[in-house]
């Protein structure tokens, strides 16, 4: 079976997760979110693709859901000491290193499809370790685009209405401040990344993990061509709104600039039906329906790998009832 899945960070890698063990045989291909890139200290930073690839290769930072697990902070702690800035965000020697070969790569005029492929290596290329570890083996971690697109946030408070970095208004202001308005600043140029569309054209079918609706898979579908692709597929989301709030993160923030309501039902119909054919929600979302989508109730808690492999298992088996 051929899969595509469109992924944000922790809630896409972790229902990623749960996807190799509900179909370990089958040919995944996920597409990344590069909105949340950033270059901080001449470095370029894929925080996205870089929660994918650690997580899926058993190296991820399993209390925070982002960044290398057993880290330490040397490099953060001499830049702080030179009073460097930002401060804000949080880089750790060993995830360092991955920024420092991607940025090497990019300079040296690799794309970055073909540097996150080089570094995916690394992490993915191996079978399951057969004691229960992840193995990436059968995941292609394809960047939705190797052109730049930064998603920007406009504020509007003391400081005066302004453009800041999605990083600067997610980590530094915690999305407390609100959003006026989410760009997607350079997606309207971009091209998808080398098989991204040939991915999906011969998907059997495309997955929405609980990734941020906005910010992660809104993003990802303003690349042109990506959205009419996925239009003609059996597309199956599941829910990142549970009980009326966001499973993680500030999605609701997200969606309340631009104008949807933090439920199940409105995040679906604002995927909409063209988009989407079928949408999990949690048991207590039991009530939810959305026009000309099919909505499954399951419990959608990703509390481990096992519960992420009941979700996936029953997202897949409702696009098989749906194609
Ligand atoms: N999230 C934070 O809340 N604080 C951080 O300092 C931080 C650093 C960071 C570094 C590398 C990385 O890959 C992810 C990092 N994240 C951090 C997560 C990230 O900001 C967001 O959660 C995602 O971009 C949203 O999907």
């Amino acid at each position: 079976m051929r899969i595509v899945v469109l992924a944000g960070g922790i809630g896409g890698a972790r229902f990623l997760r749960g996807l190799l063990r509900a179909a370990p045989d089958a040919d995944i291909a996920v597409i990344g979110n590069t909105g949340d890139d950033i270059t901080l200290f001449g470095l370029r930073v894929c925080p996205d693709l870089d929660t994918v690839m650690y997580t899926l290769g058993g190296g991820i930072n399993e209390e925070q859901g982002w960044g290398r697990a057993n880290e330490t902070f040397s490099v953060r702690e001499e830049l702080a000491a030179y009073d460097v800035r930002p401060q804000w965000f949080t880089l750790g020697d060993r995830d360092f290193a991955t920024h420092i070969v991607r940025t090497q790569m990019l300079d040296a005029g690799y794309p970055l499809s073909a540097v996150t492929e080089a570094l995916c290596a690394r992490w993915l290329d191996r079978p399951d370790d057969g004691r229960g570890g992840p193995g990436g083996a059968g995941v292609r971690l394809l960047p939705m685009t190797d052109d730049r697109v930064e998603t920007h946030v406009i504020v509007d408070d003391d400081a005066g209405r302004r453009a800041i970095h999605f990083q600067e208004w997610w980590v530094r202001l915690h999305a407390q401040v609100p959003a006026v308005e989410i760009v997607a600043v350079g997606a309207e140029d971009a091209k998808p990344a080398p098989g991204v569309l040939d991915a999906i054209e011969s998907a059997d079918v495309v997955l929405f993990p609980p990734s941020n609706p906005v910010v992660s898979i809104g993003t990802i579908l303003q690349v042109p061509g990506i959205r009419p692709a996925i239009e003609g597929k059996t597309v199956v989301g599941v829910s990142p709104i549970i009980g009326g709030a966001p499973v993680r993160g500030m999605a609701d923030a997200c969606l309340a600039a631009i104008g949807v309501r933090t439920t199940a039902g409105a995040v679906a119909e604002h995927y909409g039906r063209r988009l989407l054919d079928g949408w999990l929600v949690d048991e207590i979302d039991a009530g939810t329906t959305a026009e000309g989508i099919e909505v499954r109730i399951r419990p959608l808690y990703m509390r481990d790998v096992d519960s992420a492999a009941a979700i996936a298992r029953a997202a897949l088996e409702l696009a098989t009832e749906l194609t």
